[in-house]
Parts: structure tokens; sequence; C-alpha cells
């Protein structure tokens, strides 16, 4: 790789004189330089371990390993959909947030607690998606939300992975589509 670098360093200094061969430098440096910035910002954001939290002093933190020693669910033909279009995903294997939250055992369901309860999803980078406990237990919603790390086949890749959150039953599913998810925390209205 670094002789290529230097290669390529070379042809730039020599090819300084010829118009066309330098737009073609100048062409495949800005592709280069944005494939590598792309890789880059993925890699850094990628989860491999996922935080669910919740009442009290509850609060368990799964590694992917402990993910997949959970009751798995696969989902096929899941469609990413937002404004800009859609892209489908032929499978993604997981376990269901409502699974994992019973098996974190870090939702209080004394006095009427659940109905005031929502569980916010987190991403490395920030971003969020949010689901009422009612939607997630009581409601057809939570058979299709879904903590997968694997997509078609392959463990979640760096571009979103390894915990990849999806609301499969949702209208527009990109808005809870959570790439790197790296916490799931739960939290009530008032109290
Ligand atoms: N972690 C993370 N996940 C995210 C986003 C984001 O910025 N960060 N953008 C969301 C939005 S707005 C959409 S529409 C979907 C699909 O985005 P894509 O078309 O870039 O895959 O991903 C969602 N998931
Ligand atoms: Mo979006």
């Amino acid at each position: 790789m670094k002789n290529w670098v230097r290669r390529f360093a070379r042809i730039v200094a020599f090819g300084g004189n010829d118009a066309r061969v330098g737009a073609l430098i100048g062409v495949t440096a800005v592709a280069l330089s944005v494939a590598a910035h792309e890789t880059g910002d993925s890699r850094k954001f990628v989860t491999h371990s996922l935080s669910v939290s919740g009442d009290a002093k509850k609060s368990k933190t799964f590694s992917v390993e402990d993910v997949k020693t959970l009751p798995s669910r696969t989902l096929t033909d899941v469609a990413v959909i937002s404004k800009r279009g859609m892209t489908m995903i032929k499978s993604l294997k997981g376990v269901l947030l409502k699974e994992l939250l019973d098996r974190a055992d870090v939702i209080a369901k004394t006095n009427g607690k659940t109905k005031k309860t929502f569980i916010v999803a987190t991403a490395a980078d920030g971003y969020t998606a949010i689901f009422s406990w009612n939607e997630l237990f009581n409601s057809p919603i939570g058979e299709g939300v879904l903590v997968a790390y694997e997509k078609e086949g392959a463990p979640v890749p760096d571009t979103e992975g390894r915990f990849l959150l999806v609301s499969a039953k949702d209208y527009m599913t990109g808005s809870r589509h959570v790439r790197w998810l790296k916490s799931v925390d739960v939290r009530r209205i008032d109290d």
C-alpha cells in the first residue's frame, strides 16, 4: 500500500506538465480520499458491546457473543424507507428488543409504571430513536423491532454494525433504523 502511494506521488511529480495526466490524477486522488474518509468514519462508530440500562442500579452490557446466546429471530426482505427512497435488506438476524429488555430485567412493572415507560436507543454517533413500552410489548410493532448482529449472513459491516436496530413494521423505516447501536435506556415520563 505504502509503495503504491509512493509510486503515485512520483507520477504526480513527473506528470505535472501534462494536463490530461494531471486531471486524471486529480480525479483519482479525490476518489481515493473519499473512499478512505468513508471507511475511516464508519470504523470509528462501530460498536462491539451494547449497554442496556433502566431502573435504579439495573444495567447490563452485552457483547455480540452474549446477544447470540439469546433466542434469535430472522427478518427477511426488510425495507429501509426514507424520503430519499427505498433500499432492501434480504435478511437480518438478531434478537427482538423486547426479548433483550426482558433478559436484562430493567423494566419496573409495578403500580402502572409500564404505561409511562419509554425506551431510548442511542447510536455511537449520537443518533437516537424512541419506543414506548406499549408499542414494544402491547402492539404488533414490537415483533419488528430487532437488534440485529447479522445482515445477509455476515456480521453487520462497519457501515452500520455491529449492532443495527430496525423497526421493520414502521411506515418510514429509515427514522428508526439505528446504525451502530450503542445503548438502550429505559426511562419514565415522571416520578
Ligand atoms: N447511527 C445513525 N443511524 C442512522 C442515521 C444516522 O445519522 N446515524 N440516519 C438515519 C436516517 S435519517 C435514515 S433515512 C436511515 C437510512 O439512511 P441511509 O439511506 O443513509 O442508509 O438511517 C438512519 N439511521
Ligand atoms: Mo432519514
